[in-house]
């Protein structure tokens, strides 16, 4: 049996393939056949430049059905997909590539040269067999340590993750996906494209999302996926509300906290209940609030079939109720760090994969999240790693030390704020470092604000105190 994930959405999309399966929001809408075709088009061109099973093509490119077509052609032909967030600098992008020494690098500006060769190409109708444990995709997830490391995820674990969801949240005939995530991170790639694929579903896939064409493509949808910003949005526009979701079944939610007002404002213009879900890139998603029965705002729901969570707090399982770390095993959970074993090993106790995230289960089997044992920021949906940031600033021209940290923010959920001590050397601006940080960082990475202090906060053992930057910014 071929265990190659696209063989698996292949199957199932063939039930409609003359059906329109993208529909983008500038250009001709794309049948399945048609994509399928595509898809085909590109394999041959990867194959031609000799990308073999098993090697990395690291991928930055805009939206599009190219992309998705690249997308799935790389499973095709068995290549491990590497997407990288359109927004990385180069420097960024420079060490993603040289971690995950791919065979292939595809971005913006090569797309011209690969779309014509695949415009000539013989299509490759075939699919490279694999087995369910050989690596589909690597997601990059940034660490306490600041340095990303590629999460390998293997065909099984996209396999089981996208069946669970397609019939967990109840797709059927007749369900259109409004996509407005991007599609470099396993939300929109994973979650939304492959329950869509299961279905062959017709995709409303908009490059970007804007509350405009949301309003306007909605009532067209059953389902929609997004981030909490994204709801944030609809619930500011008086537009929004029981007229424009009259066709919809299902709003999900995840990526970020969503909170209890957010929850309840959009329950009470619009009559849904949104279905918030939890997720990490290393394990797809790991719970889900029920489809039918209760969806309770603050929590995150149900271990998803097959799934097992456990509650630890130094070694010892939490008693229902008690917050401790978010342990998580299953046939969604990844293979490991790309060489990094000891990172991999590191983020395992037992057989289960440690997430780092704080919460508690109630006598139900209902997970709540607290937070994040380190001090990761959420914002807007992307995760942000205060070290990171802090290494950047530290290495600026005049800059003694730095503090990076998450502040309430009312469009992001969190906004990734810095505290710099200067060394005296030269006069330093929040502006210029802005800039500077700027030329190496991904533009949502740079702290919308930057605060100058004399000291930074410090404990008695001389450890800088977040705590206290967050409650008096
Ligand atoms: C954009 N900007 C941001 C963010 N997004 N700043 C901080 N945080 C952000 N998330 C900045 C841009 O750099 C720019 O700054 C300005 O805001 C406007 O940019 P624009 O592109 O117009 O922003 P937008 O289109 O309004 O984007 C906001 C957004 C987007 C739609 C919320 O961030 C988004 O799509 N987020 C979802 C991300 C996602 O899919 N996450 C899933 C990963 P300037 O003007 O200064 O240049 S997590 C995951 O996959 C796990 C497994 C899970 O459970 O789901």
């Amino acid at each position: 049996m071929n265990g190659n994930f696209f063989d698996l959405l292949r199957a199932h999309w063939a039930v409609a393939p003359d059906r329109e399966f993208l529909v983008p929001s500038t250009g001709p809408p794309v049948t399945y056949r048609e994509l399928d075709v595509r898809c085909a088009a590109f394999a041959r061109v990867l194959r031609d430049r000799e990308v073999q099973p098993g090697d990395r093509v690291v991928v930055q490119i805009d939206k599009s059905p190219d992309a998705v077509a690249i997308y799935l052609a790389c499973l095709r032909i068995g290549a491990i997909y590497v997407p990288l967030n359109t927004a990385y600098t180069d420097s960024e992008v420079d060490y993603f590539i040289d971690d995950a020494a791919p065979r292939t690098t595809i971005r913006n500006a090569d797309m011209a040269g690969l779309t014509a060769a695949a415009d000539t190409a013989e299509p490759w109708m075939g699919c490279q067999t694999r087995l369910a444990d050989d690596l589909a995709a690597m997601v990059y997830t940034s660490g306490t340590t600041g340095r990303s490391k590629g999460a390998m995820l293997t065909h099984a674990n996209l396999a089981t993750n996208a069946l669970t969801l397609h019939a967990i949240w109840r797709f059927a005939p007749g369900d259109v996906l409004l996509h407005i995530l991007p599609i470099y991170h396993v939300h929109g790639l994973f979650v939304a494209l492959h329950t869509a694929m299961l279905n062959a579903s017709t995709v409303l896939f908009q490059t970007r999302f804007t509350v405009d064409d949301t309003l306007e493509l909605l009532p067209e949808a059953t389902v929609m996926m997004g981030v909490p910003t994204h709801y944030i949005r609809l619930l500011d526009d008086p537009r929004f509300g029981q007229d424009t979701c009259a066709n919809m079944r299902l709003f999900t939610s995840g990526s970020a906290p969503m909170t209890e007002a957010v929850h309840a404002s959009f329950t009470e213009r619009t009559g849904h209940t949104i279905l918030e879900r939890y997720g990490m890139s290393e394990c797809g998603m790991i719970t889900s609030n029920p489809y039918e029965g209760e969806r309770t705002p603050g929590t995150v729901g149900y271990p998803l079939p097959g799934v097992q969570i456990r509650v630890m707090d130094n070694d010892v399982d939490c008693p229902a109720g008690d917050v401790g770390i978010v342990h998580v095993r299953g046939p969604n959970v990844f293979a490991g760090y790309w060489r990094q074993d000891d990172k991999t090993d590191e983020a395992h106790q037992d057989g289960w994969f440690v997430t780092g995230d704080v919460g508690s289960v109630d006598t139900e089997g209902r997970l709540t999240l607290e937070g994040r044992a380190g001090d990761m920021i959420i914002s807007g949906g992307l995760n942000v790693y205060p070290k990171e940031i802090e290494m950047a600033l530290d290495e600026c021209n005049g800059v003694h030390e730095s503090a990076v940290v998450g502040l309430p923010h009312p469009d992001l959920g969190e906004q990734v704020v810095a505290f710099v001590v200067a060394d005296g050397t030269t006069s330093l601006t929040a502006h210029e470092l802005q800039s500077t940080l700027r030329s190496q960082l991904a533009p949502f990475k740079v702290p919308k604000s930057i605060r100058l202090l004399d000291e930074l906060p410090r404990n008695s053992m001389g450890k800088v105190q977040k705590v206290a930057l967050r409650n008096n910014p």
